[in-house]
């Protein structure tokens, strides 16, 4: 663990999970270390079986606040007013049914709890109680065509230059038993700098994994066409795309 760490704040010395300084993706020398450390990270430790469950005694109070800026546009501030009525999570592409979920309709599928570790690449964790919708249930609703590999997680917010945040999960990932999209954080309804009203949570991956202000989810046989074509909007600056912890 305590190597974990290391790997940890040695990647968060170079980098945050923030608008990245001015050209600091570009250096050479940034991106060396910063595929070296997180292969190492896959080597070390993979993600084969279920991330550590906490006791209700371990949840951190004060779940701290990362990433970019909660959104702010006229969109997101109409789903405030309403608390989310209109919300619909829209499920779509290489599925026989596409769907868009209303929040109430998420709210009455059947609802995960996990106590679970979330990591950050900058070097700090926090401890959370999640509840929510299981990934693979919401796949199952769908039902994913054989074509489907990838599902990839559209986000409400940008990084103030246009570009939206995204990410994605092979259909292995997002099968797994603790893939969770969050209704609820430490009993009480997602609040808007934690990601409202759905985020992702995948406490076997770092931090950058677990999606906030999801708009959409799209299932695709390839996700070389969206974007930068890495798979995620810090994937697109050089982070890798499997963050296995
Ligand atoms: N949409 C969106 N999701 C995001 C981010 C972001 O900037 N935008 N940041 C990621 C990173 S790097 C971290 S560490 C966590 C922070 O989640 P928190 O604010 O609930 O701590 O959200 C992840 N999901
Ligand atoms: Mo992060």
């Amino acid at each position: 663990m305590r190597r974990r760490l290391f790997i940890a704040s040695s990647v968060s010395a170079l980098a945050g999970c923030g608008p990245l300084s001015s050209g600091l993706s570009q250096n050479e020398q940034f991106m060396r270390v910063l595929g070296s450390v997180e292969g190492l990270n896959h080597r070390l430790i993979g993600t084969r079986g279920l991330a550590r469950g906490y006791r209700e005694r371990d949840v951190d109070r004060v779940f701290r606040v990362n990433g970019f800026a909660t959104p702010s546009d006229a969109a997101y501030a109409r789903l405030l007013a309403d608390r989310f009525e209109s919300y619909r999570l829209v499920v779509e592409g290489a599925v026989e049914r596409p769907r868009a979920f209303t929040l109430s309709q998420l709210r009455r599928m059947p609802q995960q709890t996990q106590i679970t570790r979330h990591d950050c690449v900058e070097g700090w964790s926090a401890i959370g109680k999640w509840s929510g919708v299981r990934l693979d249930d919401l796949l199952g609703a769908v039902g994913p065509r054989d074509d489907a590999r990838y599902v990839v997680f559209r986000c409400m917010d940008n990084d103030g230059a246009g570009n939206l945040y995204y990410e994605s999960l092979d259909m292995h990932q997002a099968h797994h038993p603790q893939a969770l999209l969050a209704l609820r954080l430490n009993d009480a309804p997602l609040d808007p700098d934690h990601g409202a009203p759905v985020r992702l949570r995948v406490p076997t991956q770092l931090g950058y994994k677990s999606a906030k202000w999801i708009a959409r989810i799209e299932v695709v046989g390839s996700f070389a066409r969206i974007a930068g074509g890495h798979g995620g909007y810090w994937e697109d600056q050089g982070y890798e795309w499997y963050a296995g912890i």
